[in-house]
């Protein structure tokens, strides 16, 4: 509205000299300032403060960052204001486009006129902002990957809408064009414009682009030796790192493979201790999580990303199984301790792990039948699942929540993003899971979604940069 305010301002102020003998100015204005390109065409008012006897041509030309042709239609590059008249409104059309863009400028500048007497005063540009309607069709929302059965090669990805309103199952197959995403989707990192999809059956990664979805490459495959058995990845140093378990009978092979990613390729592995699972990153050092793979284990190892070695492993709980870093730079470790099966049933335990000198500082200890999972962290708070119920404590504390936030879950795995909670429900895992998306205000259920078979693991997928 300044625009308008503008040439109004100056319209009244040369009207007051009406008795003298001094040129008019022209004034240049629209409605609004900015306009969706959705929004058609545009009338843009030029006027004078003065009324001419003779046709009078104005000349001007349009800058900016829109471009003319793809943003909007061309113009003629002049209007002729008719004699007698003090208005002449010229016509923007504006291009609605299928394009992902931002906001973009048109500038109508006047030029010159036909008029002997020098009309031009400082008034005489117009800034009009064009704003974009178009999204890319996997940001600003949840993507689920699921696990599939087993060898059954039907692993997929869904993307749950940020309103929670649509869901579409399936979308690297439909994206893509292909008959299967392939064998166990177990889990899925992001890095600039990428999503990297781990896929422990197929002993591969699908990288595509996290927005479109659109296949960029794959790295590995079930016929080469890039990866064996791989489960998270995380990104230091530039690399991506990949935990793997190797043969799972074996103890004594498994690695975390280094990836090149300008070329898509495993450079180099590491070798670490049984069963490296959750990866997790600050700087350039990367802690793995030695859940054991099918055995028991009670390690973080950590690596440093400058020269690709192990520098320590400290100790933690049985079978550790997630890990969240504090806005005090503090490593939470949350350890399930061995399950009753194995029939050397130890206590869940969370640790809390100074990253500066890579010390346990706080040890809290669950009950040998409690077996804690799924830790979260949003702000000073951590959440984690056990026994069916959900948990918050705040990063300060150094006792365990006795009450639960929530109750009556069966979550497979949850995820704490912006306030909800979002928990998967893997129900009879032969059957459709779905999404159950809690209020973290009040504690309420806000939404259920159906998802595809086996969901497991939430990811937030953000708006992408303009
Ligand atoms: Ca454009
Ligand atoms: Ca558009
Ligand atoms: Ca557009
Ligand atoms: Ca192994």
């Amino acid at each position: 509205m300044l625009t308008a305010a503008l040439a109004s301002f100056i319209l009244i102020s040369c009207s007051d000299d009406d008795d003298m003998p001094t040129p008019g100015t022209i004034g240049i204005s629209t409605t609004n300032d900015s306009y969706d390109e959705g929004d058609g065409t545009i009338g843009i008012t030029i006027s004078t403060s003065s009324v001419y006897a003779t046709d009078v041509t104005i000349n001007y030309e349009l800058t900016g960052t829109a471009t003319e042709g793809e943003d909007y239609q061309s113009l003629a590059g002049s209007v002729v204001l008719p004699a007698g008249e003090t208005t002449i409104v010229e016509s923007l059309t504006l291009i609605d486009d299928t394009e992902v863009e931002s906001s973009e400028e048109v500038i109508l500048t006047i030029t010159s006129t036909s008029n002997d007497e020098d009309i031009i005063g400082a008034n005489n540009s117009l800034i009009i902002t064009i704003t974009d309607n178009d999204s890319y069709p996997f940001e600003n929302g949840i993507l689920v990957s699921h696990e599939g059965n087993f060898s059954q090669g039907n692993a997929s990805i869904s993307f749950v809408s940020g309103d929670l309103t649509t869901v579409e199952n399936g979308i690297f197959k439909t994206v893509n064009d292909v008959d299967a995403l392939g064998d166990t989707a177990q889990s899925i990192s992001f890095h600039e414009n990428m999503a990297y999809i781990v896929m422990n059956g197929s002993q591969k990664i699908e990288v595509v682009n996290r927005y479109t979805f659109e296949s960029v490459t794959t790295i590995g495959g079930p016929n080469e030796t890039d990866f064996l058995n791989p489960r998270y990845m995380a990104i230091a140093n530039g690399k991506g790192y990949v935990t793997n378990w190797g043969d799972g009978s074996n103890p004594d092979d498994d690695y975390v493979a280094v990836i090149d990613l300008e070329t898509n390729t495993v450079e180099s592995t590491i070798s670490v201790a049984e069963g490296p699972e959750k990866i997790i990153t600050k700087d350039n050092t990367i802690y793995v999580a030695l859940q054991g793979g099918f055995n028991q284990n009670n390690g973080v190892t950590v690596i440093d990303a400058t020269t690709n070695s192990v520098t320590t492993t400290i100790t933690v709980g049985d079978r550790p199984n997630s890990m969240q870093i504090d806005d005090s730079g503090n490593l939470w470790v949350l350890s399930s301790g061995n399950p009753a099966w194995t029939g050397n049933e130890t206590a869940g335990q969370i640790d809390k792990i100074n990253t500066s000198d890579n010390t346990v500082t706080t040890t809290m200890n669950y009950a040998v039948t409690e077996h804690p999972g799924s830790l979260e962290i949003e702000g000073a708070t951590l959440y984690y699942y056990s026994g069916g119920s959900v948990y918050a404590m705040d990063t300060t504390a150094s006792v365990l929540p006795t009450t639960a936030e929530i109750e009556g879950l069966r979550f497979y795995d949850m995820a704490v993003i912006d306030g909800k909670l979002y928990g998967v429900d893997a129900k009879d895992f032969v059957s459709n899971g779905s999404l159950e998306v809690y209020d973290l205000s009040d504690n309420t259920l806000f939404a259920s979604k159906t998802l595809s078979i086996i969901p497991a693991g939430i990811y937030y997928n953000e708006t992408a940069a303009r």
